[in-house]
């Protein structure tokens, strides 16, 4: 078979030239009748505004039906992952101080990141992304990790650490082989919003795979009170090419988001925590329609840089986006890189009187 790579299809970007690519990544419903009739109106329960014919689209073959992942197979769900902060557990050292400390597993483990699209992930704790670790400025935090992956993993963090807690290969414990386990220790510093990913090698292997993370740390004295949400921009390179990625998504799951649209209350505050950590593909981006957000690149300062409506980030880059909804109704937000809207990163705001309260997740336990 001619090996039709991904940037050769963006080159010519017909439909004729992708439905072969489709035929070989999507399992479809009749695509030929789904291609004509890709104008119609939408049907079923998910949004058809994408309406895209070439990379599908919420609105393409596979997703104007309404067709869904099993989330019950995956074992996450990324409409509760939003708000599904892990605090860990805690403990008052003697010298009055704060000890946090989690335990972090990572496997192997087939995830179905689109309908009928399944890809042999490597996680931590059995999700992707992997849980979204919280603490409190000055803390002292102890990470467990232990792997139970057929390959040998670490964890690296962003923040102030020495090297030997550094968690890549060959400083302080280094890989951590298949069965064996190791701990990190640091302080929870800077505040702001950080990440983890595995950093063994090769590199972009073991994070594409799915090896990585959301990392808060809180301001000592908090941030205002507000609906807080994480998401975490990521894609899957199904055909192993690392020429890009074939879906795209914010949590994992390829327009999840347009399938089940996020409840947000009007004109109550919302506090998105957006870390970018898709690999192969230089930048990523996040655009909100109808509406304009504080931006706080890295959470790192408590005044915001601009007030806008389309951020770009690099891989790591993550940032605070703080924003208000003043009008009844569902708001699409999506990667203003249309390619990457139309494999699976878009989805909806839902306006109204629902939606959890304005209030910060602060944990249990100390
Ligand atoms: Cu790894």
């Amino acid at each position: 078979m001619t090996k039709l790579s991904r940037r050769a299809l963006l080159l010519g970007g017909t439909a004729g030239a992708a439905a072969p690519i489709l035929h070989q990544l999507i399992p479809h419903r009749g695509l030929h009748d789904a291609i004509e009739g890709a104008n119609a109106a939408p049907q079923g329960p998910a949004h058809g505004a994408a309406g895209a014919v070439h990379g599908g689209g919420n609105a393409g073959p596979t997703f104007r039906q309404g067709a869904v992942v099993d989330h019950e197979a995956n074992g996450f769900q990324p409409t509760e992952m939003l708000r599904d902060f892990d605090w860990g557990t805690t403990r008052r050292l003697a010298s009055g101080r704060v000890l946090r400390e989690w335990t972090l597993v990572a496997g192997d483990r087939e995830i179905e990141v689109a309908p009928g699209v399944k890809y042999p992930a490597w996680v931590y704790n059995g999700r992707v992304p992997g849980p979204t670790l919280r603490c409190r400025e000055g803390e002292l935090l102890r990470i467990r990790f232990v792997n139970g992956s057929e390959h040998p993993h670490t964890i690296h963090f962003h923040g102030l650490h020495p090297a030997e807690m550094d968690g890549v290969p060959g400083v302080g414990a280094g890989l951590i082989e298949t069965g064996k386990e190791t701990v990190y220790e640091f302080n929870a510093e800077p505040f702001g919003l950080h990440l983890y990913h595995c950093h063994a090698g090769p590199l972009a292997e073991h994070i594409a795979r799915g090896l990585y993370g959301a990392f808060i740390v809180d301001p000592k004295r908090g941030r205002p009170d507000a609906d807080e949400l994480l998401m975490v921009m990521n894609g899957f390179n199904t055909n192993f090419d690392a020429e890009g990625n074939q879906v795209y998504a914010v949590n994992t799951v390829a327009f999840h988001y347009a399938n089940e649209p996020i409840a947000v209350r009007r004109d109550s505050p919302v506090r998105i925590y957006l870390v970018n950590i898709l690999e192969f593909d230089p930048i990523n981006s996040f655009h909100i329609h109808g509406n304009f957000f504080h931006h706080f690149p890295t959470g790192t300062s408590l005044e915001p840089v601009e007030f806008t409506d389309t951020i770009l980030q690099g891989q790591a880059q993550r940032a605070i986006l703080e924003m208000r909804f003043p009008y009844d109704g569902d708001y699409m937000f999506h990667a203003h890189k249309t390619e990457f809207a139309e494999l699976g990163w878009m989805g909806f705001f839902r306006v109204g009187k629902t939606g959890p309260p304005p209030k910060n997740d602060t944990g249990a336990g100390l």
